[in-house]
């Protein structure tokens, strides 16, 4: 018999792409044979940061999933959902950056949670800010 595919689900806005945001996702589809990633809404993305993305919903989802090591995206609309998004998308581990470390510890009994370590020196913000001092 086949072995199950082993899915890895991540989440996270991707606005105004970097290398940080490839590392991150190359890393966590090695984790498993199929990524999925859930893309936060702009709406979403407003009330976490304040701020609307660079870059609408349509653009980070757009360049989210035409990477190689992609396999599908949607979008995240609320920080709540996380449990039915595991479930509707029959993740096996849910990989988050380490800045969440430990927040999504509850989600340990439907699937392997990992938290993978930041790139350093690296963010949408300060490269707004590069940008903006040019
Ligand atoms: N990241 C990274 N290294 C950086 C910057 C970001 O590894 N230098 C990772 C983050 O840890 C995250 C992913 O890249 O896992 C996406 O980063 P953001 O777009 O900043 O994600 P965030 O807005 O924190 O969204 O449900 C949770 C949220 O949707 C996470």
């Amino acid at each position: 018999m086949t072995p199950m595919p082993r899915t890895v689900l991540t989440f996270g806005t991707f606005d105004v792409f970097h290398v940080g945001h490839l590392r991150i996702l190359e890393r966590a589809a090695s984790l498993g044979d199929r990524l999925v990633v859930g893309v936060s809404a702009d709406e979403l993305n407003l009330r976490k940061k304040g701020r609307t993305p660079v870059f609408s919903e349509a653009e980070r989802l757009a360049i989210v999933n035409a990477l190689k090591v992609v396999d599908d995206v949607f979008v995240e609309e609320s920080l709540e959902q996380k449990r039915d998004y595991i479930l509707e998308h029959q993740a096996d581990v849910l990989v988050m950056g380490d800045d969440w470390a430990g927040k999504f510890d509850e989600f340990n009994d439907i699937c392997e949670v990992v938290y993978l370590a930041r790139t350093p020196a690296i963010s949408t913000t300060a490269i707004i800010e590069h940008i903006a001092e040019l």
